[in-house]
């Protein structure tokens, strides 16, 4: 027979366990049925519910377009930034406070186009985020037009002829940079990303997580990634980088997994060590100058 305290540690124990429900906004997703980022968000639900992480100590932070619309569906904190600053914010927000779990969601225009010269930033530095990219290949929000990571020959409202430049590469940019886990997923393999999601988060360091999330109304690419995904080879070593950029650069198959982890000290923790030493640093020379 239960005692009455272990009674009462199991009730508390219920009440205190946190499920998908609990991380979910009042609000409903605005997205186009058939959108690749519902699969994305109900991931995003599941991993934080398996890490039971109180939603006090969440912050999602986002740039503009479809897929940075996220915070609103969540019951975490939030910041809707402006386009392209997610990064930035992000930044700051875990400087600020490096207990925060501090998640960026967004899109590969927001996170590849006008973000993308925070992104080599953010990695190189090793700022503990998790970054998650909303893979659509083309600008959900503004009806169509081609993105950086739309392929070759991509006809859109801004490219009528089709697409003339290379697609970016973001698992390749991520890994070039610094990042210090570098996964991909699908959005129609939610169980799959769900581990991906929690994986990253609970990594210590830059995670970027490429999402291939189709969109349905403008850039219909399930069929091509139903067909070209295949999961990283069986016993994948996550800490070679060269065959771990190799893969990242093939075109016949579009791997998902983690392609790669390193452990490396977070700047977050880095700048708050150096603190003293700046703070007398600036004293000092203020006095030297103007004393
Ligand atoms: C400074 C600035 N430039 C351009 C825009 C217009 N704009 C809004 S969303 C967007 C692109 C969104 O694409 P993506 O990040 O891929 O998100 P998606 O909507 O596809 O999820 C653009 C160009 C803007 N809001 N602000």
């Amino acid at each position: 027979m239960p005692t009455r305290d272990g009674a009462q540690a199991a009730a508390t124990a219920e009440i205190e366990t946190l499920t998908i429900k609990d991380y979910k906004s009042g609000d409903k997703p605005v997205w186009c049925p058939g959108c690749g980022d519902f699969g994305v968000l109900s991931a995003t639900y599941k991993a934080l519910a398996q890490l039971q992480l109180p939603k006090k100590d969440v912050v999602v932070v986002s740039g503009i377009g479809c897929s940075s619309r996220t915070p609103y569906f969540m019951s975490t904190y939030g910041f809707h930034g402006v386009h392209g600053r997610s990064l930035p914010i992000a930044t700051g927000i875990k400087l600020t406070n490096p207990d925060l779990t501090v998640l960026v969601m967004g899109g590969d225009g927001d996170l590849m186009a006008i973000g993308a010269g925070h992104f080599p930033h953010a990695a190189a530095r090793n700022i503990d985020v998790t970054c998650v990219m909303m893979d659509n290949q083309t600008y959900g929000l503004t009806k169509a037009q081609a993105s950086p990571t739309s392929f070759i020959g991509h006809k859109s409202k801004s490219t009528p002829y089709g697409v003339i430049t290379k697609p970016m590469r973001p698992v390749m940019f991520a890994l070039t940079s610094g990042a210090t886990f570098v996964a991909r997923g699908y959005s129609a393999k939610p169980n799959d990303l769900t581990q991906l999601l929690q994986q990253g988060i609970e990594h210590k360091g830059f995670s970027f997580i490429h999402v291939q999330s189709p969109c349905a109304e403008f850039f219909n690419t399930y069929d091509y990634y139903d067909e070209h995904i295949t999961n990283l080879p069986e016993g994948w070593n996550t800490q070679n980088l060269e065959k771990a950029m190799a893969l990242a650069t093939t075109e016949e198959k579009v791997h998902l997994g983690v392609f790669y982890e390193e452990d490396r000290p977070v700047f977050e923790r880095t700048a708050h060590e150096f603190e003293a030493q700046i703070n007398e640093f600036v004293l000092d020379d203020y006095l030297k100058r103007f004393a």
